[in-house]
């Protein structure tokens, strides 16, 4: 491409700092060193996960910045040394990076390569430089990704490579909200066949949870919501049934408990709730339930609770990403969803211009949108 080599002029969306709207600039994006990759952004999903960093819930991401970390694009150009990739394919960034060598990379069981960036956000590139600039300033980047720009460069360990004939803004939500639900519940939680299942939180994340359950075959799948509007499109992408802690004057596990034979089998939290995460440890059965934390929690916060919860048996675990191996598993991903094997397209509810990306944040926080997916 004529850009190769070259700093790109383009649009982005800057994140100064907390508490403040994105700030739509013009910034350059250098041309990508050995081994990294620049594209083209297409589409972007707004997730909550962006929106914690601008609500300032995660105090430790560095400034400025720019967010986004669900996206789909096109290889603009390449570093030396990558040889998987060429400008023109289309590929989804990927905020958990996979380098196959290291202790995770190697053990089948484990999805998050040391080469992370969550949780420690240095937000800069694997040679702890970023190439971004906007007024004379260097931008950070976010989880290894940083989508909400025209252009941004990526360590080729966190770029994966689809499908030619993929709709990018579809297949955006591989990048994060659907896999992460899905995935938590068909790696993380391994549910069953027949099963129960409590999921509390019907955002994007949340939804696909029901969606990951329903493929797996359970009988029950219980949506838990603040927000009652949530709940027609839970019922339609698979819940069985939806409750509201509002319309309760006793704690919702006890609710879950009578409805459920003293338990859930499975329960999710998909809010970042330590509270929530707490009632659905509880919501789970005594003795063989397990519980999966999919959201993310401020960054101070911290989770107590009476250990003879789990001394009878509950299991607690986690996931980033849905336990996918990134590199390996976005492709057969994308695959799967071009044969059909699962659906999220109704996750889709708002579709908005890039520059419009503050209006697709109020949408979420208001509670009106799933996902927005913005375009360039
Ligand atoms: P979104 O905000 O769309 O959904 C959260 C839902 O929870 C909304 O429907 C709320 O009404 C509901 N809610 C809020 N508080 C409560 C409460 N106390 N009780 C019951 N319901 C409540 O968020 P999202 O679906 O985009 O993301 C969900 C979480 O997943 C969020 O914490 C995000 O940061 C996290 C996440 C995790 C990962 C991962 O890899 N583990 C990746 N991306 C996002
Ligand atoms: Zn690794
Ligand atoms: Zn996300």
């Amino acid at each position: 491409m004529a850009t190769a080599g070259k700093v790109i002029k383009c649009k982005a969306a800057v994140c100064w700092g907390p508490k403040q709207p994105l700030s739509i600039e013009e910034i350059e994006v250098a041309p990508p060193k050995a081994h990294e990759v620049r594209i083209k952004i297409v589409a972007t999903g707004v997730c909550r996960s962006d929106d914690h960093v601008i609500s300032g819930a995660l105090s430790e991401v560095k400034f400025p910045v720019i967010l986004g970390h669900e996206a789909a694009g096109i290889v603009e150009s390449v570093g030396e040394g990558v040889t998987n990739l060429k400008p023109g394919d289309k590929v989804i960034p990927l905020f958990v990076p996979q380098c196959g060598k290291c202790r995770c990379c190697v053990n089948p069981h484990s999805n998050l390569c040391y080469k992370n960036d969550i949780g420690k956000y240095n937000g800069l590139l694997l040679d702890n430089t970023s190439r971004f600039t906007c007024k004379g300033k260097s931008i950070h980047n976010f989880i290894s990704t940083s989508t909400f720009t025209e252009y941004t460069v990526v360590d080729d360990i966190a770029v994966a490579k689809i499908h030619k004939d993929a709709p990018l803004d579809k297949v955006c939500l591989i990048g994060c909200g659907f896999s992460t639900g899905y995935g938590s519940a068909v790696n993380t939680a391994k549910v069953k066949p027949g099963s129960t299942c409590a999921v509390f939180g019907l955002g994007g994340v949340g939804l696909s949870v029901i969606i990951g359950c329903k493929v797996a075959g359970a009988s029950r799948i219980i949506g838990v919501d603040l927000n009652s509007d949530k709940f027609a499109k839970a019922k339609e992408l698979g819940a069985t049934e939806c409750i509201n802690p509002k319309d309760f004057n006793r704690p919702i596990h006890e609710v879950l408990a009578e409805m459920t034979d003293d338990g859930v089998d499975y329960a999710f939290e998909v809010i970042g709730n330590t509270g929530v995460m707490t009632s659905a440890l509880s919501s789970s059965h005594f003795g063989c339930g397990k519980t999966v934390i999919v959201g993310l929690a401020p960054s101070s916060a911290t989770m107590t609770f009476d250990p003879l919860l789990i001394l009878t048996g509950r299991v607690l675990t986690g996931a980033v990403f849905g336990g996918w191996k990134s590199k390996d598993d976005v492709p057969k991903l994308v695959s799967d969803y071009l044969d059909k094997k699962f659906e999220f397209d109704g996750l889709i509810t708002h579709k908005l211009p890039f520059e419009k990306i503050n209006e697709g944040f109020e949408l979420l926080r208001n509670g009106e949108s799933i996902r927005t997916v913005l375009s360039f």
